[in-house]
């Protein structure tokens, strides 16, 4: 079959059309660890990242007795794809750098176009097939991908990809985090083969002022013109049709009657498809709508509290980075036995099928970046790279209805360097999207006689008002009663952390660290505080399950966790559960 289409005012054919296919190549990989870099350079090659110049890349093989090949990846031990390392080799538990993965498929060229797409690799990743670079990708925890159509053959074909979780000072996250430096492919990978033109980005979103308008916005990877585009959602009778423009874009618009909207109650989806040209997408999700007025936060136009958990991307009895449905179940199944209808995704995007897990189980998301402390303000590079992790993150996630706050930052100490990113930041998340909220965790500025000043230029810049604080653990949890709180804003507010830790099965008094008692004796105070907080529109106990962190070494009780957890790893309740599980019944 023969299509013409114009592109750019030129009339161009295209030969052959594709269904949208998917290969997975999850599974076992070989590896090679690298400690030295010398997986891409000669060992006399003077520059650091010369990956052009790459040795394993080009996966060699001897061929002949006398050729000196000195790595060999099919003599070599494997990985699990997905996975980090750290959990599954012992010798792997602390590493951090460069480690070399290779698996080898067989394909059969198709007609279309082929990417070969990674769900995340921490934390940045170099590609090669058939020993060719493709390229490189910073950030580890957003999908990414390249195009391999001309370079796969039939029959057998491999990949390469250098996994680098070395920690930098110009990266984000920075040198200094809370949370296991896990290194890897940590989520999926497929090779995915779409038409020749394809739809890149699509979105649905519902209008604010009447929550009755569906608005579509598809976006072609090519700037054609002309190609019809149609939006279907059966339940609704929707069936819209509209060409798109120079750009490559079109927007279809309807307003169906009885629109279900999708919240915590009632996490209504819908099956949504969108044909353009020859490509077909499709995609489950809800409609709502989310929006601030004054102090109070608004889903679908009345006032919701937000009954928060924090959380991190960390599967059940230490198995390092969720992979699996059963994993993500667990971690939802903990949230909702606290009566929690909203997760703080800390301190990154987690995997996938967390966020979608969250919206068919009626779990709001605030969602994150892991722009976490010291950060680099004046460099161009650390810049640049916050915004792709913003672009990569809201891309993979703007379909999702529960999906509400974009966080840009975590406690970052004010100055004017800061704020200046911050602000750059905050604007570009809101110029890809103006549905959702934008916030970050800020920190109190000045506590002194148990009065709390939150102050931060950037007040300017977020729809919520976010905190973390510490009464009761990092200060003394008696400040708690007498504590004053002065946010002079009039904005929604939201502690976005605050908690305690205690080792499971440990019981003691109420003022001894690590037990059950002085845990729930933390959340009792920080409770009591909370009925005088003005405008507080939701808070965030830190942190769902004890989580994995190098910074928490004391043996016998920490051994590597921080234990702020209401769950331990294997999944046993802290009092502190029944304690926020209660406050959350009154709200
Ligand atoms: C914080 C951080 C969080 C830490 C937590 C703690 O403020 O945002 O990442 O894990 O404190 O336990 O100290």
């Amino acid at each position: 079959m023969k299509i013409e289409i114009t592109l750019l005012g030129a009339i161009i054919a295209l030969s052959a059309i594709a269904e949208r296919t998917e290969m997975s190549l999850d599974g076992d990989w070989h590896y090679i660890v690298d400690p030295q870099e010398i997986g891409f350079r000669s060992y006399h090659d003077a520059t650091d990242s010369d990956h052009d110049n790459m040795l394993y890349g080009r996966n060699l093989k001897q061929r002949r007795p006398s050729d000196l090949v000195e790595y060999d990846f099919d003599a070599s031990p494997t990985l699990r794809v997905p996975g980090d390392w750290n959990t599954q080799k012992r010798e792997l538990y602390y590493y951090e750098g460069s480690l070399w993965y290779e698996r080898a498929f067989e394909w059969k060229k198709t007609a279309g176009r082929t990417f070969i797409h990674f769900d995340a690799v921490s934390l940045e990743a170099g590609v090669y097939v058939n020993g060719k670079k493709l390229g490189t990708h910073v950030g580890g925890f957003t999908p990414f991908e390249f195009e391999v159509t001309d370079i796969l053959k039939d029959g057998r074909n491999f990949v390469v990809v250098r996994a680098d979780n070395k920690r930098r000072a110009d990266g984000i996250p920075t040198k200094g985090f809370d949370w296991w430096n896990y290194g890897g492919i940590i989520r999926d990978v497929r090779l995915e083969t779409r038409p020749d033109i394809y739809v890149k980005n699509w979105r649905v979103d519902l209008d604010r002022t009447d929550r009755k308008t569906l608005t579509a916005k598809v976006q072609l990877d090519k700037s054609v013109a002309g190609v019809e585009v149609e939006l279907a959602i059966p339940e609704l009778a929707i069936s819209a049709k509209a060409k798109t423009d120079e750009t490559g874009a079109a927007t279809l618009a309807a307003a169906p009657e009885g629109i279900e909207l999708w919240s915590p109650k009632n996490p209504r989806r819908y099956a949504v498809t969108v044909k353009a040209g020859e490509d077909t997408v499709s995609d489950e999700m809800g409609f709502r709508t989310i929006e601030t007025k004054g102090r109070k936060i608004l889903l679908n136009g009345e006032e919701i509290f937000f009954k928060g958990v924090a959380m991190h991307d960390e599967a059940m009895n230490g198995g390092g980075r969720v992979t699996t449905d059963d994993e993500v179940a667990e971690n939802i199944r903990r949230a909702k036995a606290i009566g929690a209808n909203f997760v703080r995704l800390a301190h990154y995007p987690h995997n996938e099928k967390m966020v979608r897990a969250c919206e068919k189980e009626g779990l709001l998301v605030w969602s994150e970046i892991p722009l976490y402390w010291m950060i680099d303000w004046k460099n161009p590079k650390t810049y640049a790279s916050a915004e792709n992790q913003v672009r990569e993150m809201i891309e993979r996630d703007i379909r999702r209805g529960n999906v509400v706050v974009w966080s840009m930052a975590n406690e970052t100490v004010p100055s004017k360097d800061r704020n200046e990113f911050l602000k750059r930041l905050a604007a570009f998340a809101r110029s890809l999207d103006s549905t959702r909220l934008v916030s970050m965790a800020m920190e109190v500025t000045s506590a002194k006689n148990c009065v709390n000043r939150l102050r931060d230029d950037l007040h300017t810049e977020v729809d919520i008002i976010a905190f973390n604080e510490y009464i009761g653990w990092y200060r003394n949890v008696a400040d708690a009663d007498k504590m004053v709180w002065e946010i002079p804003y009039d904005k929604p507010v939201v502690i976005s952390e605050f908690g305690g830790g205690a080792l499971a099965g440990r019981h003691g008094k109420t003022d001894e660290r690590w037990t059950e008692e002085m845990q729930r004796a933390i959340y009792e105070a920080n409770i009591r505080m909370f009925g005088r907080i003005e405008g507080l529109a939701g808070v965030n106990p830190w942190v769902l399950t004890d989580f994995r962190s190098p910074r928490r070494p004391l043996a016998g009780v920490q051994d590597d966790y921080n234990r702020k957890g209401l769950f331990s790893p294997d999944g046993r309740e802290k009092l502190a559960a029944e304690t926020i599980r209660k406050f959350y019944e009154t709200k």
